[in-house]
């Protein structure tokens, strides 16, 4: 046992000492640095997502990956877009309500109610398309090659959390959900297929998830935008553990020829 732990303890040391002195990666021509600190920080600043009104209704949505880890140059001739759907709004808890709240001056009538929103289900596809085209529309952000493919992780409950201020009426008691001031969202995710799946697989974040995903919506969220933040590998980590399979066998080898 002891022996299998000092062995693990290397394989580790060996993956991160791999990692730090790895050249940027690219998988279907979209070029990271795994060593990089935040390893793979995908952010975009357009997204369109549906509006949810009440428990049943169905959150969707698609985009374009505007950087990662801040370089907006990391797919060169070719684009990386998204969708994701079928989060399922399992409550919808109105809270507070104000008309002094900073956001309220933001509000059509002055008004604002804090909304909690927890969903379940869904899922999140990537796309790397090498003639681009993504004119905003769902057809353009869902074409080419499946990059990666995701399910939500529900170690902590919910599949996606959210909060936000939204539009109130206080004469008619409508909350104008259509009319959202200020939001955030907070989700987990596992990888489970696409080219990079092997890239992402290493159950990095909290509830031994791949992703961390968080957003900003909203007309005071400057900008709106969606960060995924992943720790990744310059190559599957299966394939990593086999090249240091070969190098333990070479040392091995060299040890009998002595
Ligand atoms: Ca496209
Ligand atoms: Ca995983």
């Amino acid at each position: 046992m002891k022996k299998l732990t000092s062995l693990l303890g290397a394989s580790v040391f060996a993956l991160s000492a791999f990692a730090a002195s790895a050249a940027p990666v690219n998988i279907n021509g979209v070029t990271w640095d795994p060593s990089s600190p935040l390893s793979f920080a995908a952010d975009t600043d357009f997204f369109t997502q549906s509006i949810i009104n009440n428990p049943g209704d169905t959150l969707s949505g698609w985009g374009k990956i505007g950087s990662v880890n801040a370089n907006s140059g990391f797919c060169s001739g070719c684009e990386l877009t998204f969708e994701f759907g079928g989060f399922n709004a399992s409550s919808v808890s109105p809270g507070v309500i104000s008309n002094t709240n900073p956001d309220s001056l933001f509000s059509s009538t002055g008004w604002v109610i804090n909304i909690d929103f927890q969903f379940a289900g869904g899922f999140a596809n990537f796309w790397v398309d090498n003639t681009p085209d993504f004119d905003t529309s769902f057809a353009s952000s869902t074409n080419g090659d499946l990059w990666l493919s995701m399910t939500p992780n529900t170690g902590f409950g919910p599949s996606l959390t959210a909060n936000a201020w939204i539009a109130y009426d206080p004469d008619t008691g409508t909350i104008l959900f259509d009319e959202i001031i200020n939001g955030t969202g907070l989700a987990f995710l596992d990888a489970t297929g696409g080219a990079a799946f092997g890239n992402f697989d290493l159950d990095s974040q909290l509830f031994g998830a791949d992703a961390r995903v968080t957003s900003r919506f909203g007309v005071r969220a400057t900008p709106e935008n969606l960060t995924m933040n992943a720790v990744t590998v310059p190559e599957p980590a299966s394939l990593a553990i086999l090249g240091l399979g070969l190098l333990g066998m070479g040392a091995l080898s060299r040890r009998r020829k002595a």
